[in-house]
């Protein structure tokens, strides 16, 4: 596995950034994942931290006690500068910046800080970087590729090894905590986002949190979890039918949720290839659940079958409904249709789907 690719990230960054001289990410009590994609640090937090993106390298102001962890991790292209003092980080920035055409990644700088910047350096113009980096980082090089495929054979791993720890009587945060920890075992850097399990009814909630809720035999198991590798994530939902008997009219109509739910992931998945435009994937997907025994599904899939994962969960365009973007080999999109029936259940299948120069991979 080839590590973080610096100069080809500045470029395409860059690419849609013409007018600026230099980009300025602050790290302020939470990090910009874009700080995790320049520097690809898999250590450190770098609160309050200044790193100024030029187009031949990136520049970290690390202060004291994060110094080291930063140097240890310079690449090419890459420098990590000590700096001590404020006065000695206003001088460096005074040089990087002022009087200079920037940009400042506007939806994650607070509004202070943004007219800090300003006033204190006067750039002669200060441009959004968000929409340049999340196109960027929308495309995934063989080094990221590499981290989410592994991040997604863990997070697969443990949903098959999930099943056998179920028990009647156990509670949605009991499960989460197992299914936590087999993750960790298995070499998760950290869960992307709070591990979701649902039982019964809950299941037609697709953010549920996990609660004190026992679970029943027959009842609908659904975990939506992802690891982390180097910062990057996975994003795998499971939906199973516990001890369900199949002779029982609702276990029936269980499996002919899940069922439809599957073939709708196929169908739309079968579909990716570039050059698609993300809103047709959608549709397959949506039409198929909406057709489905004459309707009885119909509007009970009520969010978009997918988005693109990498340092975010959710890290940018995908297949929504709206979504005119052509679909580019090196994307990776969840594909994630779901049917949610108030008061009963529901089933959600995800899968992370590479988008190949010829068609796609499912990770
Ligand atoms: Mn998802």
């Amino acid at each position: 596995m080839k590590g973080n690719q610096v100069s080809q990230k500045l470029k395409r960054i860059f690419t849609s950034l013409k007018g600026a001289q230099a980009i300025l990410l602050l790290n302020t009590n939470y990090r910009d994942p874009n700080f995790l994609y320049v520097t690809g640090f898999k250590s450190g937090i770098f609160e309050m931290t200044f790193t100024i993106i030029k187009r031949g390298e990136v520049e970290v102001l690390a202060n004291e006690l994060e110094y080291a962890t930063g140097k240890s991790q310079e690449t090419r292209n890459l420098k990590v500068l000590k700096i001590s003092s404020s006065k000695q980080q206003r001088a460096r920035l005074q040089s990087a910046i002022a009087k200079k055409s920037i940009a400042l990644n506007e939806p994650f700088i607070p509004y202070t800080y943004w007219a800090a910047i300003k006033k204190r350096y006067k750039p002669t113009s200060i441009l959004d970087a968000s929409q340049a980096f999340e196109e960027a980082r929308l495309i995934k090089d063989d080094y990221e590729i590499g981290c989410i495929s592994r991040a997604v054979s863990i997070t697969k791993r443990a949903q098959e090894q999930i099943r056998k720890h179920c028990r009647i009587g156990m509670s949605e945060k009991e499960l989460a905590d197992i299914f936590d920890d087999i993750s960790s075992k298995l070499g998760s850097h950290g869960p992307s986002f709070e591990t979701i399990v649902c039982f019964g009814k809950n299941a037609a909630y697709p953010h549920h949190f996990p609660s004190d809720a026992r679970l029943k035999r027959g009842d609908f198991v659904l975990i939506d979890a992802g690891a982390k590798f180097n910062n990057y994530c996975s994003d795998i939902t499971r939906t199973f039918i516990f001890e369900g008997d199949s002779h029982n009219a609702k276990s029936k109509e269980k499996m002919d949720m899940y069922n439809t739910v599957k073939e709708a992931q196929q169908l739309a998945i079968g579909a990716i290839k570039p050059g698609v435009k993300g809103k047709d994937i959608h549709k397959i997907a949506a039409d198929h659940i909406d057709g489905a025994f004459g309707g009885r599904y119909k509007g009970k899939f009520i969010h978009s079958l997918g988005h693109s994962v990498g340092i975010e969960v959710h890290d940018g365009a995908g297949f929504s409904p709206g979504a005119e973007q052509e679909i580019k080999p090196g994307m990776v999109i969840t594909v994630e249709p779901g049917i949610y029936i108030e008061g009963f259940g529901g089933v959600r299948i995800e899968d992370d789907i590479l988008v190949t120069r010829k068609g796609h991979k499912v990770l």
